[in-house]
């Protein structure tokens, strides 16, 4: 064992959640090792925020708490045959009335910063017009506990759950009305969180509420199409769907000027987009090329937008006579200039190759034996962690990049020894941070990552079968356990590089 080792330091590793006790002497010992050995070449920047990340809807439970309105959530999974086995986000991990010992948790597993989300019909019972203070404390009192616990408060405004009157109302995205009605929420919330609240995303993953939400996508899964979908489970014509699209970005861009005027002069704000993102296929300049070209493509109608001010030529020209309806004011406000972009990135969406015929790139198949994680849609490829803040900073050159999500689903249980092997789930974040990393080192300006999640939580339409928690919890005594990848996630997080 290592001269460098304390006492001292073997009671810290130990807390580790009690877990893995035959494991602390070699983490301890590792801990020393890098001490001795000084910065590595698998070191992050310093100041990186090793984050984890969750959505009110998915952990809050408590859907009548205090004065909260209806979302389309609680609409949508209490509609029979929408969400597998007919459950339901109304006590999800009871986080609302369990928050203080989630963050004790997360204090344990070493984050360093939490993404949440507010619930906007927790603040806007009906969307708009009188706000619900009682809903506001909520979160403030959160902001409060991880501010005292050393945790960096990062909130998203919308994490999906719409207040359903403004679905009753107006047809929800459907409407103008909605993107005015976000704009003040967002100001609202700005101008009472700002003074401890210093970073804001205002939208989580455009693509996916607004295409799974309103017409719904089909997926290939070993030959067989699954339909995924999401609240409020609509099925649009074009034209309409693409006004969706038009006013979700707007949104965001009315947002960002509400903060930008509610705020305080150090609040930062940016989109957390899921990026589709076009990996190339082998690493030289021809294929990164092309793959910079389809990424770019790929996410038009979102980053593009609010990146470039305008839709691409293509993505207008394929849209045709069902082309969104918009102004220049309109697209003035999606490129509102941004402190920071959010990615999710998971998986590559396509692995691409050059071509000789327009438009110089194609996708290629990906084989029956590639790897993937649990989920049906998740193939592995971590060098995607690398090609995402890369292209990112290539096509659009943001100031700052955040990864928001990343992480994936395994089939967690409780081993006879209490333990949750999550060896797969560590491969994963083991392999996609050592490819962030990659990133960072080349100067890609990441400043964080934050795994999805926290803790396993309501997996939408999945329910509670699909575990994606760095904390397995058992949904009927709500008992958290951490698993080895929060062992693994908090040894990488204290030494601020891959282990
Ligand atoms: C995200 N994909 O959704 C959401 O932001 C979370 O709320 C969700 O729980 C989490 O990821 C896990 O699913 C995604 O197909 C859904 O690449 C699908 C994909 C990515 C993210």
């Amino acid at each position: 064992m290592s001269a460098h080792l304390t006492r001292r330091d073997l009671a810290k590793v130990a807390t580790a959640g009690g877990l893995l006790s035959s494991g602390t002497v070699a983490v301890a010992q590792s801990v020393a090792e890098t001490k001795s050995m000084g910065a590595s070449a698998t070191q992050f920047p310093s100041g990186f925020y090793w984050g984890v990340a969750t959505a009110a809807y998915q952990i809050e439970g408590s859907p009548d708490a205090d004065g909260k309105g209806k979302s389309i959530w609680d609409t949508y999974a209490h509609t029979p045959g929408k969400v597998k086995n007919g459950e339901t986000g109304d006590v999800a991990n009871d986080h609302y009335r369990r928050y203080k010992e989630d963050v004790a948790l997360m204090k344990d597993m070493g984050a360093k910063a939490y993404r949440f989300s507010i619930a906007w019909p927790r603040i806007f019972p009906n969307g708009y017009g009188e706000p619900n203070p009682k809903g506001l404390d909520f979160y403030s009192r959160l902001v409060d506990e991880l501010l005292t616990a050393g945790i960096e408060p990062f909130a998203t405004l919308y994490h999906w759950d719409l207040p359903q009157a403004l679905q009753d109302k107006y047809g929800g995205w459907q409407s103008r009305e909605t993107p005015k009605a976000f704009g003040d929420y967002s100001g609202y919330v700005a101008s009472n969180l700002g003074d401890r609240v210093k970073h804001f995303f205002t939208i989580n993953e455009f693509h996916s509420f607004v295409e799974m939400g309103h017409q719904g996508i089909e997926l290939a899964v070993q030959g067989k199409p699954v339909r995924i979908e999401l609240a409020p489970g609509l099925k649009l014509e074009p034209a309409a769907l693409n006004q969706v699209r038009h006013h979700a970005v707007l949104a965001h861009g009315l947002s960002v000027q509400a903060i930008r005027a509610m705020g305080k002069s150090d609040t930062k704000v940016g989109p957390a987009e899921v990026m589709n993102t076009a990996v190339p296929v082998i690493d030289s300049s021809k294929h990164i090329k092309a793959a910079e070209a389809a990424t770019q493509a790929l996410n038009a109608a979102y980053l593009g937008v609010m990146l470039e001010g305008k839709y691409s030529d293509a993505y207008l020209k394929a849209a045709g006579k069902d082309a969104p309806k918009f102004t220049d004011e309109d697209l003035k406000a999606i490129a509102s200039p941004l402190d920071f972009v959010g990615i999710n990135v998971y998986r590559p969406i396509i692995y691409v190759m050059a071509s000789d015929d327009a438009p110089g790139y194609r996708e290629v198949p990906i084989n029956v034996s590639h790897p993937k994680m649990l989920s049906s849609w998740h193939i592995f490829g971590p060098e995607v962690l690398y090609w995402a803040p890369k292209q990112l900073q290539s096509i659009w050159n943001p100031k700052e990049i955040y990864i928001t999500e990343n992480g994936c689903a395994a089939s967690d249980e409780i081993a006879a020894d209490g333990n949750v092997y999550d060896s797969d789930r560590v491969m994963y974040l083991r392999n996609s941070l050592a490819q962030l990393q990659r990133a960072t080192a080349e100067g890609v300006p990441v400043k964080g990552n934050f795994v999805w999640s926290a803790m396993d939580n309501f997996e939408w339409s999945d329910g509670y079968g699909t575990r994606f928690g760095l904390m397995y919890v058992d949904f009927k005594t709500q008992k958290r356990t951490p698993k080895l990848s929060a062992a693994w996630y908090r040894e990488a997080a204290s030494r601020n590089a891959v282990v």
